[in-house]
């Protein structure tokens, strides 16, 4: 008996590669040929693109099984009208980004990867004086989305005695400072964290009028998306010395980096790791093929972003 067909749109991570081409015939948008129908899941990533057209092509699409809890380049409101689930790893890569989240502000305010080249290169030896970063512990943190990561990184902020604030559509705790939008929160915040959901509506909501609020000694990290920033205005922003400086693991056309952002020793800089380690990783991989098999097996949807 021939194999049921998958389709997969990204590269996938060896575990949920070899599940599937154990069970699957495995399928790309460039294989996929001129009949897709019987195809009912399609294997995605933070990475994936899934527009109309290509569900045009798979009329009997049932799950976009995703590799990640960010699914911005999946249409949602062509998956809402036809009925697709969009199941996601939930929960297991939480404190992994927040964690990241830590990292990035602790290295820019204390220029960690610049004091790091400082004594690989030699002028520590030579005698030369590091720069003079910024106190970390004690400053005021805005957080834009206060979702399962926002909330994560909240709680290892308070242990760096830092206030917290945050602004969110939706989710709302009385334990922290809330601005009713994100150019308030900046004017109140010394470091503003981004760790809002890629939406139609949190397009670029940090432009230049949210930067300028956040001011020549305010620093932005953006442990979300890069469609969350206004890059060019983040730019301009950096170069002109209008925000004291920026950590960021995302950007707008991955993998490609500003220029002005590399150049700048007021940046820190990741390739989008937030989730990338081995155990996060591993179990990731493991909600991917419980999200599959429980749709094979019961016909259901677990993990489902649109039944919420
Ligand atoms: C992954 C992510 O790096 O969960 C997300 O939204 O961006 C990350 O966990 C990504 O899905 C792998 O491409």
């Amino acid at each position: 008996m021939s194999k049921k067909r998958i389709l997969s749109v990204v590269k996938l991570n060896p575990e949920v590669e070899a599940y599937v081409k154990e069970r699957y015939e495995l399928v790309t948008p460039d294989t996929l040929g001129m009949d897709g129908g019987g195809i009912e899941v399609i294997l995605s990533s933070g990475k994936g693109r899934v527009p109309k057209e290509l569900m045009d092509r798979l009329p009997d699409l049932k799950m976009i099984d995703n590799f990640g809890v960010g699914y911005d380049g999946v249409d949602v409101n062509e998956c809402r009208k036809r009925g697709i689930g969009i199941c996601v790893t939930a929960g297991v890569l939480t404190e992994d980004v927040a964690d990241l989240g830590v990292a990035l502000a602790l290295a820019l305010c204390r220029r960690i990867p610049s004091s790091d080249s400082f004594v690989r290169d030699g002028r520590y030896g030579k005698g030369q004086k590091a720069t003079t970063g910024t106190k970390f512990s004690g400053k005021r943190a805005g957080i834009a989305g206060l979702g399962r990561i926002g909330h994560a990184l909240a709680r290892r902020l308070e242990g760096f005695s830092m206030r917290v604030a945050y602004t969110d559509r939706y989710c709302t705790d009385d334990k922290y400072q809330r601005y009713p939008d994100i150019k308030t929160l900046a004017q109140n915040s010394d470091i503003l964290f981004i760790c809002a959901a890629a939406t139609v509506q949190n397009h670029r909501m940090v432009n230049s009028e949210v930067l300028r609020a956040l001011g020549p000694s305010g620093m932005l990290v953006n442990i979300a998306r890069g469609s969350l920033v206004d890059e060019k205005a983040l730019c301009d922003a950096i170069t002109n010395g209008g925000i004291a400086g920026a950590a960021l693991d995302v950007y707008e056309n991955e993998p490609e980096v500003p220029q002005a952002l590399i150049k700048s020793d007021r940046t820190v800089l990741t390739p989008h790791i937030a989730s990338n380690t081995r155990e996060t990783r591993a179990l990731m991989a493991k909600v991917v093929i419980e999200n599959l098999r429980t749709f094979e097996e019961r016909g259901e949807l677990p993990n489902n972003v649109l039944s919420r």
